[in-house]
């Protein structure tokens, strides 16, 4: 598959308000705004890094992902997965299952920002949990 970037490194949080600061306030990334997804079941804060960017999750649910997640590490501060841009979202996916590769999500889904997003589970990517998104 074609990937075109490093969309975003998602690190898991249990407060954006409390772990903001450093990226923020240290690293001096601009803010670029917070959304609630829904489906996913946490809140995000967007920092920009040139052409990526950092997402700061904070779970809103006990049956969030990141909320096990988050649970399973103690409550630490965790990259919790690694989202690459693909042109063409399906087409990836076709490739990766024609691989045999284990996909969390066969279908594209709705992200942050609207974009159409998809997972591959970590055990079939090197233990890291990896989204591949397409812009609009
Ligand atoms: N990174 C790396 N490994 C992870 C992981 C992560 N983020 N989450 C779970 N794992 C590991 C577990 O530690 C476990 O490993 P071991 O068996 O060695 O202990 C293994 O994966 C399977 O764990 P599990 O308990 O069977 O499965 P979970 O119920 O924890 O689900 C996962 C894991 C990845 C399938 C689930 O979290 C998922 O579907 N994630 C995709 C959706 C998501 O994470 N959304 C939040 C972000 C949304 C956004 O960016 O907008």
């Amino acid at each position: 598959m074609e990937i075109k970037k490093i969309s975003h490194i998602g690190i898991a949080v249990e407060s954006i308000d409390d772990q903001i600061v450093f990226f923020r306030d240290v690293l001096g990334l601009a803010v670029t705004g917070t959304e609630v997804v829904e489906d996913q079941k946490v809140r995000v804060a967007f920092l920009t890094v040139g052409e990526s960017r950092v997402e700061l999750l904070e779970p809103i649910a006990d049956d969030s992902p990141v909320r096990k997640f988050l649970d399973k590490k103690g409550g630490r501060t965790t990259i919790h997965h690694v989202a690459y841009e693909v042109d063409d979202l399906e087409a990836a996916l076709a490739e990766a299952k024609e691989k045999g590769i284990r996909l969390i999500d066969e279908v594209p889904r709705a992200g942050a920002g609207g974009v159409r997003i998809a997972f591959i589970h970590p055990k079939a990517a090197s233990g890291i949990l990896t989204e591949l998104c397409e812009q609009h």
